[in-house]
């Protein structure tokens, strides 16, 4: 099973897509293991981001993702980064497909409402560094089998 993590940024949460956003990975089919609302500080900000920094766009980040709170979510399921990457649509929302969170809510890269773990490697990694152990849990879903095939 891969895990991602999914952060709705302060544009989805103050905009009112924190319903909507969550429905497109839950009708995914993605199981939910953490979730919480959390205002994020600089730092976490800047570890979170740390592969950008001393780039032009860094600082704005910084300053967008610390604005306003944000919802973080672990998600787990087979090829869940792909697909978690797939149902965001692409880093400009200018080049997101419709049917993707960004390409039917987004308008700029500075203001792309939602992000979504690159790697399965940086999914570990970033639960680890948004979660702490005891947010995180793990159930067999009744559905499961409709979900997903043995
Ligand atoms: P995140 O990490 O937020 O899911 O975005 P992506 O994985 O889709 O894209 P990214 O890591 O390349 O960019 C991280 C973050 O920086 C903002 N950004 C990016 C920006 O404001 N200007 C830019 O030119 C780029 C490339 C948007 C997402």
């Amino acid at each position: 099973m891969e895990k991602t993590l999914i952060i709705i940024k302060p544009d989805g949460v103050e905009r009112g897509l924190i319903g909507p956003i969550i429905s497109r990975f839950e009708q995914r089919g993605l199981k939910f293991i953490g979730m919480k609302l959390m205002q994020v500080s600089d730092e976490l900000a800047r570890q979170h981001y740390a592969i950008h920094e001393g780039k032009p766009f860094f600082e704005p980040l910084i300053q967008y993702i610390t604005s306003s709170p944000v919802v973080v979510m672990a998600l787990a399921g087979p090829d869940a980064i792909k697909i978690a990457r797939n149902t965001i649509g692409a880093t400009k929302p200018s080049e997101a497909a419709p049917g993707s969170i960004r390409g039917d809510f987004g308008m700029m890269v500075g203001r792309n409402l939602v992000h979504g773990s690159d790697s399965v490697e940086n999914g570990e990694l970033e639960i680890g560094l948004w979660f702490v152990e005891s947010e995180l849990t793990d159930y067999e879903r009744s559905l499961e089998e409709w979900i997903l095939e043995k």
